[in-house]
């Protein structure tokens, strides 16, 4: 999808995961995705953003543990067109149950996903409906992969102050917080997940500056780079891959939503080049 102005994106039909996000009149493509990353339309794809729903990492809600951060970027969504809207282009993607996600989570539901391409900006919707009788909880987050030419010069601004679990450090004790001292700098594997509400994050690197804004309905941060010893375990990642990534992730995890019969909720995650 592409703009007038030059912005472009493009995105897949398997987890309706966006790829590929240059904006216009500033220097380079803002996501990272992976040279190694798979491409047979079922194995996640490493980088863009992909939508884990209806479950995070391995957090399982009741019920039987689902696949590693759900199954929804391992299906094929079907595509609902491109609107535009003023300068705006805005594409849809659905995916509602079927035999294969009933044999994995009973939960009969509808979702849309809803990427808006507008000069400088791009806006990641995501919207789920409960088709059934019964209520179920789910968790979700846009695990985005933003590009940096080099993280260790990269700094992530906004999280001063906040709560954070550690999942390197403190993987074994799930209660265990700390508070984020300063600027967030990469250091090593980092994953991490911030609590305690939505917050407009600036992720500034020599060059070049975006702003990462969510939704109140996403109350959790999680911010994740693999480092350089996990990274060369991921097999579909190359030895360098770490050092242009860094997962800025707009989620709702800590307390899973509940949506009953015919509630539908909503949330978003959006990015802006700071201009200059
Ligand atoms: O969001 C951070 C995280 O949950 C990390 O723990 C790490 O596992 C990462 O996601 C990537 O997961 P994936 O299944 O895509 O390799």
């Amino acid at each position: 999808m592409a703009l007038p102005t030059g912005d472009r994106c493009v995105a897949a039909l398997q987890g309706a995961q966006v790829l590929s996000w240059t904006p216009a009149g500033s220097p380079g493509e803002r996501l990272y995705l992976s040279p190694g990353a798979a491409s047979d339309g079922a194995t996640a794809i490493r980088g863009g953003v992909p939508l884990c729903f209806p479950q995070f990492n391995q957090r399982v809600l009741g019920g039987r543990p689902l696949p590693k951060h759900g199954f929804a970027r391992n299906r094929r969504w079907t595509p609902l067109g491109v609107v535009a809207e003023g300068e705006d282009r805005i594409a849809e993607f659905g995916l509602a149950n079927d035999e294969e996600t009933h044999a994995l989570w009973p939960a009969s539901f509808e979702a849309r996903v809803a990427v808006r391409l507008s000069p400088g900006r791009l806006a990641i919707g995501f919207r789920v409906r409960n088709t059934g009788w019964a209520c179920w909880p789910f968790a979700l987050a846009l695990h985005t992969y933003l590009r940096v030419d080099d993280v260790t010069r990269a700094s992530l601004h906004g999280l001063e102050g906040a709560a954070y679990w550690d999942a390197v450090a403190d993987l074994d004790r799930p209660q265990a917080r700390r508070f984020q001292s300063g600027a967030l700098a990469v250091e090593g594997e980092t994953d991490r997940v911030y609590a305690g509400g939505a917050r407009v994050l600036r992720l500034s690197e020599p060059g070049r500056t975006l702003t990462v804004s969510q939704s109140t309905t996403l109350p959790d941060t999680v911010v994740w780079n693999p480092g350089a010893a996990l990274c060369a375990r991921l097999a579909d990642m190359p030895a360098d891959g770490w050092r242009h990534m860094l997962c800025v992730e707009a989620a709702c995890i800590e307390e899973p939503v509940v949506l009953g019969p015919g509630q539908e909720w909503q949330g978003w995650q959006s990015f802006e080049v700071v201009a200059g």
